[in-house]
């Protein structure tokens, strides 16, 4: 397809008036040298946008059009402190024959080990994933950390890029951002200020994978240089990381330390798993539980970087 007409512009305006239409947004300030930007080689503009409102502490979108060839949207939207309803996550990255897909409520809390987080928040919206689950089908193995960040209502999907797929998942964004707002009326404010503390603690951790870790970078680091998308990545598109917590990535995630203190630049330490959906229809999980113990671990020998994981085998860096 040739995707000189396609725009996920339509997405993010969407968003803006729905959330208008609830709530008052203002702009957050954007640096300057973030705010429109071309690549490098000409070929693609990136377009930054960003607000807050009451009970939203970031609503911000990064969408980039690369003309016939590639269109990308990043658009996210992080609660207030105050609040632990799920992070709105929609990353697409479209190009003229495939697109991949994650649309999601990101929850704040692993929400397979804390039930009483995904009845709050998850069960309501089981129908909602059906609604798409034969449209927007699983797609494939994932990096199976990727998956603590998931809720079992996420849809990630690779599908062939038609207009008719893109309609298809103009309605199930319309859907999930509705089924988000709704979330977010409904939430109350935390009542001491140690849940803030942990609402806050769960954000940065959160900031903290998806700024070291998240799949767009290498792209994005070709497409505008490694010090402009290190600003966005860490200034725009996960804004907090370097604010809103002092915990480091390796202090979250040690398994990616290495023997000499740097980051393991590995995107997954464990690999891909889970071919198929790991959750049933009423959202219970049904992958294998070593994921969720497997961050349990402790360091068996600094020199070599052996951990021993629970549950699971020996596993050397
Ligand atoms: C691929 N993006 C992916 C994949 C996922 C995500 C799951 C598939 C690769 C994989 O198995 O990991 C998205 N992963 C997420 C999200 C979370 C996560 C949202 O863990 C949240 C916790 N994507 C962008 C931007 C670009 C982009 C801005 O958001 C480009 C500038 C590109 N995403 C992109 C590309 C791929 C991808 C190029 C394929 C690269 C690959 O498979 O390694």
């Amino acid at each position: 397809m040739d995707l000189s007409a396609f725009s996920y512009q339509k997405f993010v305006q969407f968003a803006l008036e729905e959330t208008q239409r609830r709530t008052t947004l203002s702009p957050r300030p954007i640096q300057e040298n973030l705010k429109c930007l071309r690549s490098k080689d000409g070929n693609a503009t990136l377009h930054t946008l960003s607000f807050k409102a009451p009970k939203i502490r970031h609503i911000r979108s990064l969408s980039i059009e690369g003309g016939p060839s590639m269109q990308v949207l990043d658009f996210a939207a992080f609660p207030e402190l105050k609040f632990d309803f799920p992070i709105f996550c929609a990353n697409f990255f479209t190009t003229s024959t495939l697109s991949i897909i994650v649309l999601d409520l990101n929850p704040l809390y692993d929400a397979t080990l804390q039930r009483d987080y995904k009845e709050k928040y998850y069960r309501s919206l089981m129908p909602l994933y059906q609604k798409y689950a034969e449209l927007l089908p699983w797609g494939d193995k994932i990096t199976s950390e990727s998956l603590k960040f998931f809720s079992p209502i996420v849809i990630w999907s690779k599908i062939n890029s038609t207009p008719q797929n893109y309609e298809v998942l103009y309605a199930t964004f319309k859907d999930y951002f509705k089924a988000w707002l709704v979330s977010m009326e409904l939430a109350m404010e935390a009542v001491n200020e140690m849940q803030t503390v942990c609402n806050c603690e769960a954000q940065h951790k959160y900031l903290a994978w998806r700024a070291e870790k998240d799949p767009g970078h290498p792209l994005l680091k070709r497409l505008i240089g490694e010090n402009l998308a290190r600003e966005m990545i860490r200034q725009f598109l996960f804004e907090g990381v370097d604010s809103l917590g002092t915990k480091t990535f390796l202090d979250y995630f040690p398994e990616y330390h290495c023997v000499d203190g740097s980051i393991n630049q590995k995107r997954s330490i464990i690999g891909k798993a889970y071919k198929t959906r790991p959750w049933d229809a009423g959202g219970e999980f049904i992958g294998s539980k070593v994921l969720f113990t497997l961050f349990q671990h402790r360091k068996l020998d600094s020199k070599i970087n052996v951990y021993q994981y629970l549950d699971c085998k020996y596993v050397a860096l």
